[in-house]
């Protein structure tokens, strides 16, 4: 039997296209090399032939595709001698940085809004001893006080609006290129302030400049509803969505996706809080995949546009799958309310018997 090289997180493994230096003291938690999972039964499903990947970012070690950015951000600002970061988040953001933070030996602060984050993210910023700051106020709000805050306080701003993070966030659409052989036809991404797009693209064309692929897939965003600056062509104030992680109005990777957008030629569009949480339940009945609200907006998404069309038959399409399912824990148990599924009975055999035979 032979024994593989351990992974040791994607810093290591990609470090000639990241921006670290041999001596740097690198931040990981194992973070990349998630699985790229071919979707089985929602295709047919559909009634159409294509293949459908979801790229499973919801395993990364906090749970999101932010570690892949907050292993750069916050091994960069260590290297600087930062004593501190912090961040605005919707609550992967606050998660991802409370963890490095605490394996980097340095504080987090984060600000996030208050009563509008999913429970799971709360846990996790807190047990990870970060400083949470609640604002009566929502994510847009609060980037913009750490934006004023970044220019006051010795503290390092592990937002997306740090160049590090992009960088590293782009090593997911490395990996997916090293999976397939090839660009796919498609690329669909759930978008807040559009750092992951941004991010996605530079990886494809890294990879196409330097040869080791011939092709670039077509980048579509899909954000929801209440919150589709994008769609909309202008900042939206008051942001809404049951998918708390991309209620964001003022994205601040704005022109960046614009040009991922056209660079690309795909497109961005809006799904409802119905068909978002309609495409998170089918993931997880029809696929056995569960994800956060939020990364079900790509497949809500590509799967409306493959119906139509606009995505052709014989496709190749990947959704990012950005954070896992038991972040938003309340979610979920709405979303299966009323169901007929969820029986109590009386501790015996006959009564666990007759559950079982009655529902078979
Ligand atoms: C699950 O945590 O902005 O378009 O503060 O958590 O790169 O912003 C989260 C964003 C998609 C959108 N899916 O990504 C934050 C935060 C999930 C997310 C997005 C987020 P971007």
């Amino acid at each position: 039997m032979t024994f593989r090289t351990r992974y040791t997180g994607l810093i290591d493994k990609y470090r000639d296209r990241l921006p670290v230096h041999d001596d740097t003291r690198i931040i990981s938690l194992g973070e990349g090399n998630t699985p790229l999972i071919r979707l089985n039964n929602i295709p047919g499903d559909l009634g159409k032939d294509v293949d459908i990947y979801v790229k499973y970012e919801g395993l990364n070690p906090t749970g999101s595709f932010k570690d892949r950015g907050m292993t750069m951000a916050v091994t960069k600002a260590v290297e600087e001698g930062s004593k501190a970061i912090i961040c605005a988040s919707t609550g992967n953001t606050s998660a991802a940085a409370a963890a490095y933070a605490a394996r980097a030996g340095i504080t987090a602060f984060v600000l996030i809004p208050d009563g509008k984050i999913a429970l799971g993210k709360l846990a996790q910023a807190m047990i990870h001893g970060a400083v949470v700051i609640q604002i009566k106020g929502n994510f847009d709000a609060g980037m913009e006080l750490v934006k004023q805050v970044g220019k006051e306080a010795p503290v390092t701003i592990v937002n997306s609006i740090n160049p590090f993070r992009l960088q590293g966030q782009k090593t997911a659409a490395f990996e997916i290129l090293e999976e397939l052989g090839a660009a796919p036809d498609y690329h669909c991404l759930p978008v807040g302030n559009a750092g992951n797009i941004s991010a996605h693209w530079m990886g494809y064309c890294e990879y196409h400049e330097h040869g080791i692929v011939n092709s670039r897939p077509i980048m579509v965003g899909y954000q929801a509803a209440g919150s589709a600056p994008f769609m909309r062509g202008e900042m939206v104030d008051n942001p809404e969505t049951v998918a708390t992680a991309i209620r964001i109005g003022h994205p601040q990777s704005w022109d960046k996706a614009w040009n991922v957008q056209k660079e690309s030629s795909g497109w961005f569009d809006e799904c409802t809080d119905e068909e978002i949480l309609a495409a998170q339940k089918m993931l997880t009945e029809r696929e056995g995949i569960f994800c956060e609200p939020a990364s079900a907006t790509s497949l809500a998404g590509a799967m409306r546009d493959i119906k139509s069309g606009k995505i052709p038959e014989g496709s190749k399409v990947v959704c990012t799958l950005t954070g896992h399912g038991l972040k938003d824990p309340d979610t979920a148990i709405k979303q299966c309310e009323g169901s007929n599924k969820m029986l109590k009975v009386d501790a015996t055999l006959e009564e666990v018997k007759k559950a079982i035979l009655d529902n078979m």
